[in-house]
């Protein structure tokens, strides 16, 4: 079961003095950068000695950084893990070394013995309020959604999809006609909302676009205008991460909805770790965060500027 993060505070259990690696994705994203700063706050607050890697989006990278941790006998190590899957062997060599390892923001298909927990959203929950804000809005009229993926392979492109289309079942005014990866950034959502207007008749009969991420729908934002029609209106414009970005978009009615993902997911991590090195109690193996929608009638701007000193 997950502990649902709220104002729960943790033991008192002190993090000072501990070396943790943390094997990062990448910077993708306005997300994903504002979650590296914050981490480095977080344990720069705590007095934890952070050794940060940077993987590119690349697998291998953070495989290569984690064994790197390991030999320098870190006490623990954090991983956003870029995609599900592949993890079993390194995360047994981390377990093996008695070094508990926290996924953040991600999850991994690998049994659960082989990591302490995971500091997540729920993806699924995320595409689910997604979809039943497009829904809600359309009401009955007939509408083509298009869908910009995240990074093929990754648990919230698996998840944030599956949510999205339980929303639509049963909808037949409600279609998705066109699905492609954008892997979470601005330039690639761009691009390949480009070849969906292209497709689409100059983007005519497209009435909704639900991006897995803010960043791939400011992208898409962009390739709407050019090709001469209004985000906001002509299509709507639905996310996930609450970045500051879309709330500028939102005032500006070029988006229209946003869930919001905490990019804080390491000052939990860090709490449990402290405990758990402190007692040995085992914490729950899914430490959830909550999400929340925001849309144009939540005056965008007043959050904009409450973001903007939020890491990012
Ligand atoms: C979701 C996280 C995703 C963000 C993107 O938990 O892994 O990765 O939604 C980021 O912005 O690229």
């Amino acid at each position: 079961s997950a502990t649902i993060l709220a104002a729960c505070t943790f033991g008192s259990a002190s993090a000072a003095d501990l070396v943790v690696g943390f094997s990062q994705i990448g910077s993708e994203s306005g997300w994903r950068a504002a979650e590296t700063t914050l981490t480095k706050q977080q344990a720069e607050q705590r007095g934890i000695d952070l050794k940060f890697a940077d993987a590119q989006q690349k697998q291998e990278n953070q495989i290569k950084a984690i064994r790197s941790f390991i030999a320098q006998g870190v006490n623990a190590i954090l991983l956003a893990p870029v995609v599900a899957t592949g993890w079993d062997e390194v995360l047994q060599e981390a377990k093996d070394a008695e070094i508990p390892v926290i996924l953040l923001d991600r999850t991994v298909d690998a049994p659960k013995e082989l990591y302490l927990t995971a500091v997540t959203s729920d993806l699924v929950h995320e595409g689910n309020v997604a979809g039943k804000w497009l829904v809600d809005t359309v009401a009955g009229k007939s509408c083509n959604v298009v869908e910009l993926q995240g990074t093929t392979g990754s648990s919230p492109a698996i998840d944030r999809k599956k949510g999205f289309e339980a929303a639509l079942a049963g909808k037949d005014n409600l279609k998705i006609v066109r699905s492609q990866t954008g892997d979470f950034t601005r330039t690639k959502g761009k691009e390949v909302m480009e070849s969906f207007l292209k497709a689409e008749d100059g983007g005519k009969n497209i009435c909704a676009l639900y991006a897995h991420n803010d960043d791939m729908a400011v992208g898409a934002i962009q390739a709407i205008k050019e090709a001469g029609l209004k985000p906001g209106k002509d299509i709507l414009v639905v996310s996930i991460d609450a970045v500051p970005d879309i709330f500028q978009a939102m005032a500006a009615g070029e988006a229209n909805a946003t869930v919001e993902l905490t990019p804080n997911m390491a000052g939990p991590a860090f709490d449990v770790l402290a405990t758990y090195l402190k007692d040995g109690k085992e914490p729950a193996k899914w430490i959830q965060t909550e999400s929340k929608l925001y849309t144009q009638a939540d005056d965008p701007m007043k959050v904009y500027e409450e973001k903007k000193g939020l890491g990012y």
